[in-house]
């Protein structure tokens, strides 16, 4: 039975380009091919439990703004209708995927034993739903930064029972993440870092943090999970630095503790920002180690310095986004999750759906804009002709030489380099005909 929640709101349809109408598509057309696959197939989308349906408006300064009939959650019942109003949403945007936390579906019952009985009783319920339900889990994650009992971290705590709290907590929401079918786990560390210097042991922190995941692994192949783990890098906030920092960092982590062909990485635009780098970069720096797992799409406000999980609105921006995920093979257990929100004045229904049209549509754009470069081919010859150079048989042998060959070499030829332009704003120039 119908929530009515959505009331006097329609399945969200493709209209094409010249449509006026709000709460249309305009360019995402879910069945529409782009080189060789539908829409639907590369972009993948995902809608956030968290931001969409558990978040009620706060923000420092005030408390909740958004009135939901499933407000308070603090009980099953509630929990339950959220999960109907929930699928309605993703029914009338046509999405083929949700991810949630643990905590998104069922309020904290403040001991492990009653967390695990009610994640699975709402699983089992959400399940139920999937049955006869076009989504499908993208990915499911615990929720270790909200409840006090984390505040000094999860696997990185100094005290050894919010380690093995964790660690129970994580194997609950992957066999939850399991048993809904789910295509990859996450992990983010809001809390996996410190406060303050005076009182962290970095050392210890980080090799409980490299064991816990590496149990993470293990516990995946035990149970014959298919998807793929995947950590999302963010520099700070909640905490004052987070130790999965940003790509590189995560990178290097994963090296250290030999999960390099374990894990991969969900990355996210505003964390990008925050880390002081584009979203492009941190997707080429997975990208060229094969660790581009999946991406959580947002923007943040640039003068806010905070992430402000704000959706998309910058075609640019999400075009050479999906240029790099496209030119890495595209997704392949990955999406795109909108890790977005609502600004908290928007206070209705069809905000959400509206938010999420606009999301979807810009993405589109992006998709497009992308595809049209990677099939004209313009980037990919410049970077040809650069390093064209290299493709000479001396120039290689010099890779396996040493510095003592290399001078005598530079004398003997009389090497003295010509300097080529590097012909940025041409390049610029070029993407602007694709956005
Ligand atoms: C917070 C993170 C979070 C993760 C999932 O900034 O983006 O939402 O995606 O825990
Ligand atoms: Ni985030
Ligand atoms: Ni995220």
């Amino acid at each position: 039975m119908a929530t009515g929640f959505f009331n006097g709101l329609n399945k969200v349809t493709f209209e094409g380009a010249d449509s006026t109408n709000p709460l249309a598509f305009r360019h995402y057309d879910a069945d529409a091919v782009i080189m060789g696959k539908r829409m639907e197939d590369h972009l993948r989308f995902a809608v956030a439990w968290w931001h969409s349906f558990a978040w009620e408006g706060g923000d420092p300064f005030g408390s909740q703004t958004f009135e939901r009939p499933w407000h308070p959650q603090d009980n099953m019942a509630n929990a339950r209708l959220k999960a109907d109003v929930a699928f309605e949403m993703f029914d009338l945007l046509d999405v083929p995927y949700f991810c949630w936390h643990d905590l998104d579906l069922r309020p904290d019952q403040g001991n492990f034993a009653d967390n695990l009985a009610t994640l699975n009783e709402i699983t089992d319920y959400i399940a139920d739903k999937m049955a006869s339900a076009k989504a499908g889990c993208l990915w499911g994650t615990a929720n270790m930064f909200s409840h006090r009992r984390w505040m000094s971290g999860a696997s990185t705590n100094p005290d050894p029972d919010v380690f093995a709290f964790a660690a129970a907590t994580v194997k609950s929401n992957m066999d939850a993440t399991h048993k809904l079918g789910g295509q990859n786990y996450v992990l983010w560390g809001g809390r996996e870092g410190y406060e303050t210097l005076l009182n962290t042991d970095l050392r210890q922190e980080m090799d409980h943090m490299g064991r816990f995941l590496n149990m993470v692994v293990d516990y995946k192949h035990k149970i014959g999970f298919k998807g793929t783990i995947l950590v999302e890098p963010k520099p700070q906030e909640p905490s004052k630095h987070q130790y999965d920092f940003d790509a590189a960092t995560c990178i290097g982590f994963l090296r250290k503790y030999g999960l390099e062909r374990e894990v991969k990485l969900n990355l996210e635009q505003g964390h990008a920002i925050l880390a002081g780098h584009s979203f492009e970069h941190e997707l080429a720096v997975a990208a060229s180690e094969g660790m581009l797992g999946s991406i959580d799409m947002n923007r943040n406000d640039y003068q806010s310095g905070w992430d402000t999980d704000q959706f998309p609105n910058n075609v640019p921006e999400v075009a050479l986004a999906y240029y790099h995920v496209l030119n890495a093979g595209g997704f392949d257990t990955g999406g795109t999750n909108f890790d977005a929100k609502l600004r908290r004045q928007s206070l209705d229904p069809q905000d959400l759906i509206a938010a999420h049209v606009g999301g979807m549509d810009i993405c589109a754009r992006g998709l497009k804009a992308a595809a049209a470069m990677i099939e004209d081919g313009g980037l990919s010859d410049v970077l040809r002709d650069r390093y064209a150079g290299w493709d000479n048989p001396e120039a290689q042998a010099m890779l396996g030489s040493d510095l003592g060959a290399i001078t005598q070499r530079v004398l003997d030829l009389g090497i003295n380099p010509a300097p080529q332009s590097g012909r940025q704003e041409m390049l610029e120039n070029y993407v602007n005909r694709f956005v």
